[in-house]
């Protein structure tokens, strides 16, 4: 039998935030973190396969400690589950597999935050967050309304997400600043809240007040990182000018976990070698936001 390695050296664990076993056991996590290295639709920029390890391995080089919010994130656990391996066949198989392993984790009581790959991930794994919370929304933060209902020959594609979602569960869409015409028309004949950035008059406040009254008190979270401006987030796959800031995304996402219930989330579209390093590094940071505003954030707000 092969030894264990020495516990006397300085291993770096290869979980999110290189936490110890004592913090990233499955068993005592309370949140999982499903890495989903799929970009099989991809059109223009092809690579957020790489993304989820990217957010890995740059996490590593985070504080435990966030000052702003005052915690300590490792206190929560949070157990980084295996590659799921993509199904590069048929975009449907990959909806279901994604929702089977969503599906899996929920049922033992996890908080599952999904590591995109492209943002197609999204439908099997807000359908996996449906089956247990019927009455949620979708709050979905993406420069793109990714309504068309098929793309490339395909209803399961990155530009079909919201689309597919809107079908089974009302869909808040913010950070919008590109679309097709037959998007802009399927958002008016289906009167979907759509919050387009920058907001009207440049009043944030304002946004933030009507996104989160869009919502209903069950929230699932859906985040393309081109909601971020290409200045400091470039590594996406079709980057889009004019997104919203490091504050700005965090001012809207903590009111959310403070006036409502974030259930789960997805983090997509990172495509490592269209960018900087620091890219990695930043959408990891917002993973760390993510969790803790599913976690701590919302304990505190809500006194528990
Ligand atoms: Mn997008």
């Amino acid at each position: 039998m092969a030894e264990s390695p020495s516990r006397d050296l300085p291993w770096v664990p290869r979980n999110f935030l290189a936490l110890p076993e004592e913090q990233s056991a499955l068993e005592s996590s309370r949140v999982v973190l499903l890495p989903v290295p799929y970009d099989s639709t991809t059109s223009f920029r092809t690579g957020a396969r790489y993304g989820p390890e990217a957010i890995i391995e740059a996490s590593s080089a985070l504080e435990d400690f966030d000052w702003e919010l005052d915690l300590d994130l490792s206190e929560v656990g949070i157990y980084t589950a295996p590659l799921l391996e993509p199904h590069v066949g048929y975009p449907g198989v990959m909806v279901a597999r994604i929702r089977e392993a969503v599906g899996s984790f929920l049922a033992q009581g996890k908080v599952v935050g999904v590591l995109g790959g492209e943002h197609s991930v999204c439908i099997g794994a807000s359908q996996a967050h449906l089956a247990r919370h019927p009455e949620m929304s979708v709050l979905y933060l993406d420069a793109h309304a990714d309504l068309r209902d098929q793309y490339l020959g395909t209803p399961y594609s990155h530009a079909s997400g919201a689309r597919r979602i809107h079908e089974k569960c009302p869909l808040v869409l913010a950070g919008l600043r590109s679309m097709c015409q037959e998007e802009r028309d399927y958002i008016r004949a289906n009167a979907i809240p759509a919050f387009f950035w920058p907001p009207v008059g440049g009043d944030e406040q304002a946004f933030i007040r009507q996104v989160v009254a869009a919502l209903s008190p069950e929230v699932y979270l859906s985040v393309d990182l081109d909601v971020l401006d290409p200045s400091f987030m470039s590594a996406v796959g079709t980057p889009e000018p004019g997104g919203m800031s490091w504050q700005q995304i965090n001012n809207l996402l903590r009111a959310v976990a403070q006036e409502r219930h974030i259930v789960g989330f997805d983090v997509n579209e990172l495509s490592p070698k269209e960018g900087p390093a620091a890219c990695s590094y930043i959408a990891a940071k917002l993973v760390y936001k993510l969790v803790a505003y599913c976690t701590l954030v919302r304990d505190r707000a809500h006194g528990s």
